[in-house]
């Protein structure tokens, strides 16, 4: 009970440093809501496939160089350019797994110096989250796990300060996961939140703006 015809699916955002089993954990999300027969799609910004997206691929692996404020709004525009397709899915039913959203955009940004506030702004609008997934993982830990790939950001001083800045970004709609556990226990975790989500926005919650 509490579903109905016009029930939205959920906006479900993971977030966590890199190597902290972010991708895995959304992929496993996909196929245990799959399984239950309701709708989903996996989600992931940047997403690379537009043209914005390519500038900021070409960017993230060093080939090319752009000023950090205005990288900064790519990454932004980036899930602008996507809000109006996330709103048509969600009010038709379907659930959304979305790996990194605009919590890694100040994350990121404010971890090279950017003004806090600054990188919030742009976000300002945005659909909010009904529920962030952050995957906690000492940076230490996470660099263990090996495999940074050549990119930008992957490196252990640099990951340091990004997880201090997502310290700042915490609100009533994030989950602290342990993600040093065993990638089931995780998983199960995972699945009673979202669960519960999706309930709560069948039964009429309504859809929210960033900052709330
Ligand atoms: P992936 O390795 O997950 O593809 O991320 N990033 C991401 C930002 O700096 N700002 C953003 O808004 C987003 C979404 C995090 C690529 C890197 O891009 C960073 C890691």
């Amino acid at each position: 009970s509490g579903a109905n015809s016009d029930s939205r699916g959920a906006l479900v955002v993971l977030e966590g440093l890199d190597r902290c089993g972010k991708t895995t954990q959304s992929g496993r999300l996909l196929t245990y809501l799959e399984g239950l027969g309701h709708p989903a799609e996996l989600w992931r910004f940047p997403d690379r496939s537009t043209s914005v997206g390519q500038m900021i691929s070409s960017y993230l692996s060093n080939q090319s160089q752009l000023d950090d404020h205005t990288v900064h709004l790519l990454f932004s525009a980036n899930r602008w350019e996507k809000r109006s397709l996330m709103e048509t899915k969600l009010k038709s039913g379907t659930t959304l797994i979305v790996d990194r959203y605009s919590y890694s955009g100040v994350a990121f940004s404010s971890a090279k110096g950017l003004d806090f506030e600054w990188c919030k702004a742009p976000e300002i609008g945005l659909l909010a989250p009904d529920v962030v997934l952050y995957l906690n993982i000492p940076p230490e830990k996470a660099a263990e796990r090996g495999g940074y790939g050549g990119e930008r950001y992957e490196k252990l001083e640099f990951q340091r300060k990004v997880a201090q800045s997502y310290q700042n970004l915490h609100d009533a709609s994030w989950k602290i996961i342990d993600a040093s556990r065993p990638v089931e226990d995780i998983e199960k975790q995972l699945q009673e939140i979202v669960s519960d989500c999706i309930k709560t926005c069948q039964k009429g919650k309504p859809l929210s703006f960033l900052w709330s």
